[in-house]
């Protein structure tokens, strides 16, 4: 069981969420900056950890953890302090901050913009189905009702004052949507800025760029 503590991924919507987590919480960490749909994702060395070959991928002191939620739920629960802590230890509070993590990450990335991108720019693997993608595209705005809602009261961030695990998950689709030109309200737009505002944000967005000159991510952030 080694010591350390390994980031494996950069330069896509879903590897910055670790990277903004590891950031918020003050945590130093090794960085793999291995890209998607690079062959990177492939390698004997990368397969051994994950048979899901996907990034982000952490490895600390001998546990292997996929999926950017649960990493930055991880994160949190062993790290976090009173004042930095993402996910709530309040059961109740806890249970809020979850489902808004499981809504973002099924409803808003795996079930819309990730269709979008299947059958998008990845049409060539995927199929072309234009009629998915705009539906796709019209659902994120159905599901987004419920994030303008919660903003109502204008509140800081998803939860209120304080900044959790959901807002990292939510600014990610947000910036994605827009950036397949979504159009999101400005309620939601400037909730995004001041997620984006954060010092640590600023940081993420500096150790998850993708590491050669010539690398072109595609504009979704994510290639797969
Ligand atoms: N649900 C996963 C999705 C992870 C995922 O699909 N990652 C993509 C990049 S954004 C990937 O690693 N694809 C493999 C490849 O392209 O080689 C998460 O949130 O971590």
């Amino acid at each position: 069981m080694g010591n350390e503590r390994i980031l494996w991924g950069a330069g896509t919507s879903r590897t910055i969420r670790p990277h903004w987590a590891l950031h918020e919480l003050g945590l130093d960490f090794e960085l793999r900056p291995i890209l998607p749909r690079t062959g990177q994702t492939k390698t004997a060395e990368f397969t051994a950890l994950s048979a899901r070959q996907k990034i982000p991928l952490l490895q600390d002191n001998g546990l292997i953890l996929t999926e950017s939620a649960a990493i930055i739920t991880y994160l949190s629960d062993a790290y976090g302090q009173p004042h930095n802590r993402l996910v709530p230890t309040d059961p109740r509070q806890r249970a809020q901050c979850l489902e808004w993590c499981f809504f973002v990450i099924s409803e808003l990335d795996a079930t819309s913009l990730y269709v979008m991108r299947r059958h998008g720019d990845l049409r060539h693997i995927y199929g072309e189905a234009p009629q998915a993608n705009a539906a796709a595209a019209e659902y994120f705005q159905q599901q987004m009702r419920t994030v303008e809602r919660a903003l109502e009261a204008d509140p800081h961030y998803i939860l209120g004052d304080r900044f959790t695990a959901a807002d990292i998950l939510l600014s990610t689709c947000v910036t994605w949507a827009v950036r397949y030109g979504v159009s999101v309200s400005d309620r939601v737009l400037a909730y995004n800025e001041r997620a984006k505002d954060r010092p640590a944000y600023t940081h993420a967005l500096a150790t998850n760029a993708p590491p050669a000159a010539g690398i072109v991510i595609p504009p979704s952030g994510c290639s797969v």
